[in-house]
């Protein structure tokens, strides 16, 4: 595995430990959610819930699969194991990138645009600058649109484990922000 795609996994769990108690827990993903659905302009009840619920299932998804001893959190030690058998998050990590990409696109044409891309991902928890990168790498239109279906792929390839060489790895390391 190359290193951008181990650093990844240490920036997913910083990214998760959203109350920075060094642990995952549930009120993580609660807290997540909560500011992802407030970065949320113009999007509908029903795609808010969803995204809601998505967190929340990742969330059942880490610690059914990695909380190896049971004591209801997923520390690192227990979370870096989810790269050795990444195909277990597949189908969580597709339902949250389809709600999530679901919000960066509440009139539906297909596009999104940079300030709500900034929105949602420092409500996720990403660095302003790194996320001005990731958009960038995306090759926005002229109108400075980016495709919310390469952005859906960005994110499935990002959360999953044992990806290199990704336009994602962007969000990683000291290079850019
Ligand atoms: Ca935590
Ligand atoms: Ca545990």
């Amino acid at each position: 595995m190359r290193d951008a795609a181990v650093e990844r996994v240490s920036v997913v769990f910083s990214l998760f430990d959203a109350n920075d108690s060094g642990k995952l827990d549930g009120e993580d993903f609660e807290l997540m959610a909560r500011r992802v659905v407030v970065a949320a302009d113009g999007s509908g009840e029903p795609a808010l819930r969803e995204m809601v619920e998505a967190f929340r299932a990742y969330w059942a998804t880490l610690v059914a699969e990695l909380d190896v001893d049971g004591d209801g959190e997923v520390t690192f030690e227990e979370f870096r194991t989810c790269v050795l058998s990444p195909e277990r998050f597949d189908a969580t990590v597709a339902r949250f990138a389809d709600a999530l990409a679901e919000l960066g696109d509440p009139d539906g044409d297909g596009l999104i645009e940079r300030s709500r891309f900034l929105a949602l991902m420092k409500a996720i928890g990403f660095e302003e600058g790194k996320v001005h990168a990731l958009f960038d790498a995306f090759g926005p239109s002229e109108d400075d649109l980016v495709a919310v279906d390469t952005w859906r792929r960005g994110i499935v390839d990002f959360y999953a484990p044992d990806k290199a060489d990704i336009p994602g790895d962007l969000l990683v390391g000291g290079g850019v922000g």
